[in-house]
């Protein structure tokens, strides 16, 4: 299993020049669906944990185990609080365990609330089903845990290597008109993430990322248009 180290950065108009002068090499582009999913009370985004279907796969992001979090782990760099960190579990029947274990462990879990579909919304040039239930999915699984879908959009990405620091960096350009960069190490479970955070801080210094501020991920930018109430709760709970 592996831990995504992740650090997000404004994507500006010179930063396809950048990455041709520090060498980065385009390994592709492609469009990527997502589907996140909730319980209405929200009971696994506010243990910041994310059930989302890519296309056809399920993939669970949730916080790694202690000794990878930026709390305990004593790096000490700048960087490690620009970074985040997720296990990415992508085992659908380690995906449904976990979920199932998550929920029966929340106070009054709410596996009994009824799930209602949403109408048609337009979200910029976009039209969108607004997310509201597990219909057209095409599993069964996600309505009998009561989780629908809260949230809906298309990435346009392209990913660069720098092979000689093992970093991946995305741009991507979301369908609800928000653009973002990330730089990206995969590191396996267990193993020190102290040289993933130094491999993005060279890079952020060679893309010329000197403003060390938490930059907002698609998912902020979306709750906070979209579903306000939702954004509201995740902020209290120190998760975005
Ligand atoms: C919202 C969120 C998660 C869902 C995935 O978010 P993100 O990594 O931004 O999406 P994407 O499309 O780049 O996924 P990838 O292709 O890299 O797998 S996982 C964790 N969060 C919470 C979160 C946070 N607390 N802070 C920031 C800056 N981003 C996300």
């Amino acid at each position: 299993m592996s831990v995504e180290v992740e650090r997000k950065f404004v994507c500006d108009a010179g930063m396809w020049k950048r990455l041709e002068e520090i060498g980065a090499v385009c390994i592709g582009q492609r469009e990527i669906h997502d589907q996140y999913f909730d319980t209405p009370d929200f009971e696994l985004t506010l243990r910041d944990t994310w059930l989302r279907k890519r296309e056809d796969s399920w993939e669970l992001k949730c916080p790694p185990a202690v000794g990878m979090t930026q709390e305990t782990s004593g790096e000490g760099l700048e960087e490690a609080s620009l970074c985040s960190r997720y296990k990415e579990i992508t085992s659908l029947p380690e995906i449904q365990s976990r979920v199932k274990e998550l929920l029966m462990h929340c106070a009054g879990g709410s596996l009994n609330a009824d799930p209602l579909p949403g109408p048609l919304v337009t979200v910029g040039q976009v039209s969108h089903e607004e997310p509201g239930g597990p219909e057209g999915v095409g599993d069964p699984w996600p309505g009998e845990l009561n989780l629908r879908c809260f949230a809906e959009f298309t990435t346009a990405r392209r990913s660069f290597t720098l092979q000689e620091e093992g970093v991946q960096i995305d741009l991507d350009q979301a369908d609800f008109g928000y653009t973002v960069g990330e730089i990206e190490v995969l590191v396996q479970e267990g193993q020190e993430v102290g040289s993933a955070l130094e491999k993005i801080e060279r890079a952020a210094r060679r893309l010329g990322l000197t403003r060390n501020l938490r930059v907002e991920g698609k998912m902020d930018v979306y709750l906070q248009r979209f579903c306000p109430e939702h954004y509201v709760k995740l902020q209290r709970a120190h998760i975005l």
